[in-house]
């Protein structure tokens, strides 16, 4: 894999849902014994030095987002992927007119490269300034203990504007979701990045959720993120994971919990892959927070899993409006 094929999805990834990206990037070459049907392709060895462009912008409703280009800047910001072993130098410029930041959780960075006031690593406006982020594999220590590696689901935000935390900022949109991979960890066809932040997803208020869609048999990813003030209880119908790193199972015999709910609270993030109507088929399948009151409240959408002749039974749309909320597509 060379750099640029990644910069083009990661760009690809952006506000704008990524139709007729050809960018097949961290397509590894997927390692196995026995002759599989379909071997899901797989992420390549890390160590990767990588540039961005990142943009903090104004939208026209007065909220504020992150983006890859100017004027592209969405609520979830893009999805900055990376393999463990990567670098990422993301040159940020600041198009608005008061200060922000980039801090990011689950990475390694400098103090000059945490994005607070405390230590001036924000930015004026106008301003630019250039945020590296490092990640690790697992290794041992000298002492002979376990050190782990930065692969997870994570996510960054503003931690400057409104109040020295960001709290200003998350509440406007300024956050985005981060993925570090593992060296063969199995890559999706799409990513989802579904965030709960007070009593919006993604944003947008009760009733206007996003939903998002796939084909039966597509290998969907979502990364859950949550901000605000409130824990919530997400649950998706029809599919469950594994709670653990990956959201897969490493074989009949592993021991991760089986769910379909998972609590989650500020700052939170985890992330798991499902295949898309697995067992069940295409439909109109509610994912939502299941804390009762949220849910009537409308914190709830659709994750739509279309048949390959691309119809989905049973689903009349009633908020045309809402569908084709921005994927981050692997194809
Ligand atoms: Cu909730």
């Amino acid at each position: 894999m060379d750099r640029r094929s990644f910069n083009r999805r990661l760009l690809a990834g952006g506000a704008v849902a990524a139709t007729g990206v050809t960018s097949l990037s961290l397509v590894g070459s997927a390692s196995s014994a026995a002759p599989l049907e379909n071997p899901p392709k797989t992420a390549p060895a890390g160590g990767q030095v990588r540039h961005l462009k990142m943009y903090a912008e104004k939208l026209a409703d007065g909220s504020m987002g992150y983006g890859f280009e100017k004027g592209k800047a969405s609520t979830p910001g893009p999805l900055i992927e990376l393999v463990e072993g990567d670098t990422v130098h993301i040159e940020f410029e600041n198009t608005t007119d008061v200060p922000v930041s980039l801090h990011a959780h689950g990475v390694d960075y400098d103090v000059a490269s945490d994005g607070t006031k405390l230590n001036k690593s924000h930015v004026e406006p106008g301003g630019t300034r250039t945020y590296t982020w490092r990640t690790h594999t697992p290794g041992k220590r000298k002492d002979g203990t376990w050190r782990a590696g930065s692969a997870g689901y994570w996510h960054y935000h503003d931690h400057v504007v409104g109040t020295d935390h960001g709290t200003g900022g998350i509440r406007k949109g300024l956050y985005g979701p981060v993925i570090v991979r593992r060296k063969g960890d199995i890559l999706p066809d799409k990513t989802f990045a579904i965030v709960f932040n007070d009593m919006t997803i993604n944003n947008k208020p009760g009733h206007q959720s996003p939903n998002f869609g796939a084909t039966v048999g597509d290998r969907v990813e979502i990364v859950m993120i949550t901000h605000g003030e409130y824990y919530h209880t997400f649950h998706i119908h029809g599919h469950r994971w594994a709670d653990n790193r990956t959201g897969l199972l490493e074989g009949p015999d592993d021991p991760s919990r089986i769910v379909d709910t998972k609590i989650t609270g500020p700052a939170d993030s985890f992330g798991f892959q499902i295949i898309a109507g697995e067992h069940v088929g295409a439909g109109a399948w509610m994912y939502h927070c299941h804390v009762q009151s949220h849910s009537d409240m409308g914190m709830a959408g659709l994750f739509l899993v279309a048949k390959p002749d691309g119809t989905i039974p049973g689903y009349e749309p009633h908020h045309p409006q809402q569908q084709g909320a921005a994927a981050h597509d692997h194809h």
